[in-house]
């Protein structure tokens, strides 16, 4: 794996006054990313590179990408691996291949692409309150959503935590709903031991530069069906069935070489990464664990996960104060993020189309209003999170 250049604390921080909101220098003079991406072996990833350009084939179903889609179904064991060029075009292929139409029930505690994907299409997405212990959608708040126009349903693995995938599953079958899930945060999870990727219709993963895995920007869909998988192949490349012969509507969603080739080097890495995002992740707790008014949203340790987002969530007797921890880390050069705020229906055009959504989705609300999400991943410095959680817990302090 490339050797990131970590950035040292500048400072020790001792009292308020030592902050940089109140005047202090930053703690790091390199801004700390929530994003910043995993980058595996370099000579590897180069010497993939020769050979893509010696071989003068670049884009459109190459043999690198053939490689890549046959890696990674083998990895997840799943049947179907079809590589698109970015996570969003993904769903919006996904979603046209299952057939959704009329209203298809999301939840508002997601990256705004989920509900897009739907809305580009003329489809309207219907906004479900999550389980604020889980972040997920509430299987119950999903029922109320039904209506005689929903025709399917897309569970998101929030921050790469499974989705309540069997209730779903169950809601989906009881009303004759396509139920698909949007993986982009899971790649690399478990459910129940079976790696994410093989539930439901289909799942959609983004390899976009800030996730766990990337190949620069890219995507997938995978799938056990066959049929589903040939129509979603079809669709990704103008619905060409070889030369000259167009069946099928479609688009341009095809991965190129050059991704896939970043995909196969960030693969052979991919464990090495989980460990350090993991190392990252408790170190964060056991740091924060002494700051009162603060939890860490935890992984199910029975179950494989990828630790690629540090939340934590400002205690309800705090609240008020989430803003105010971001600005202060921020001040110190820590680009912490308040991941989804406001929730997507208070961002345009669903805050319009829907004013009065906000009244069905209180635990959206509450949860958009505490979340922050700390700096993680191979380019973390070791002493940045025990230098984060004393700012927090300065920044907490009258
Ligand atoms: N569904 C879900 C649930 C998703 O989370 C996403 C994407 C999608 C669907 C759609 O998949 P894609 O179509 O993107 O494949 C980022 C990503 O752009 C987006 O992919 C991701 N979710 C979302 C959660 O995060 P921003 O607005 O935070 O990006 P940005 O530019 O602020 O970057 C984040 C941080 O990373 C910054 O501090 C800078 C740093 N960074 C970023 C890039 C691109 C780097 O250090 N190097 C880089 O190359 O959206």
């Amino acid at each position: 794996m490339e050797a990131s250049s970590k950035a040292m604390p500048l400072k020790t921080i001792r009292s308020k006054s030592d902050l940089a909101i109140y005047g202090a220098p930053p703690a790091f003079d390199e801004p700390l990313h929530v994003g910043r991406p995993n980058i595996g072996n370099r000579d590897a990833f180069i010497e993939r590179v020769g050979q893509i350009l010696d071989s003068q084939w670049l884009t459109n179903d190459g043999p690198i990408v053939r490689e890549f889609e046959q890696r990674v179904a083998g990895f997840l064991g799943v049947k179907h691996c079809v590589a698109m060029c970015n996570g969003t075009i993904a769903l919006e292929i996904a979603i046209r291949a299952l057939g959704l139409a009329g209203e298809v029930i999301v939840p508002s505690w997601t990256f705004v692409a989920t509900a897009h994907a739907l809305y580009w299409q003329g489809i309207t997405p219907v906004f479900a309150d999550i389980d604020p212990a889980t972040h997920n959608l509430d299987p119950n708040a999903v029922r109320r959503m039904i209506t005689p126009r929903t025709t399917g349903i897309i569970g998101v693995h929030v921050w790469g935590r499974p989705a309540p995938i069997d209730e779903l599953q169950n809601i989906a079958d009881e009303h004759g709903l396509k139920l698909m899930f949007d993986a982009a945060h899971a790649f690399g999870n478990t459910y129940t031991g079976r790696a994410i990727g093989s539930f439901g219709e289909c799942e959609v993963f983004s390899f976009h530069a800030t996730k766990s895995f990337n190949t620069f920007e890219g995507g997938a869909i995978t799938t056990n069906n066959d049929e589903l998988a040939e129509t979603m192949r079809l669709m990704r490349n103008f619905g060409f069935k070889g030369y000259d012969n167009v069946i099928h509507p479609g688009t341009n969603g095809k991965m190129i070489e050059v991704c896939a080739a970043m995909g196969l080097t960030n693969l052979d890495s991919f464990e090495e990464i989980v460990a350090v995002n993991r190392r990252n992740f408790e170190a964060y707790r056991g740091a924060l664990a002494e700051v009162p008014g603060i939890c860490v949203l935890e992984y199910d340790p029975s179950q494989r996960s990828n630790y690629h987002y540090v939340v934590i969530e400002v205690l309800n007797d705090n609240r008020g104060s989430r803003d105010g921890i971001v600005a202060a880390l921020q001040a110190e050069n820590i680009l912490a993020r308040k991941y989804f705020w406001p929730g997507i229906h208070r961002m345009q055009p669903y805050r319009d189309l829907f004013p009065h959504s906000k009244l069905l989705l209180p635990n959206t609300r509450d949860v958009s209003e505490r979340v922050i999400v700390l700096p993680s991943g191979t380019a973390l410095p070791d002493r940045a999170p025990a230098t984060i959680a004393t700012i927090i817990s300065l920044a907490l302090t009258d």
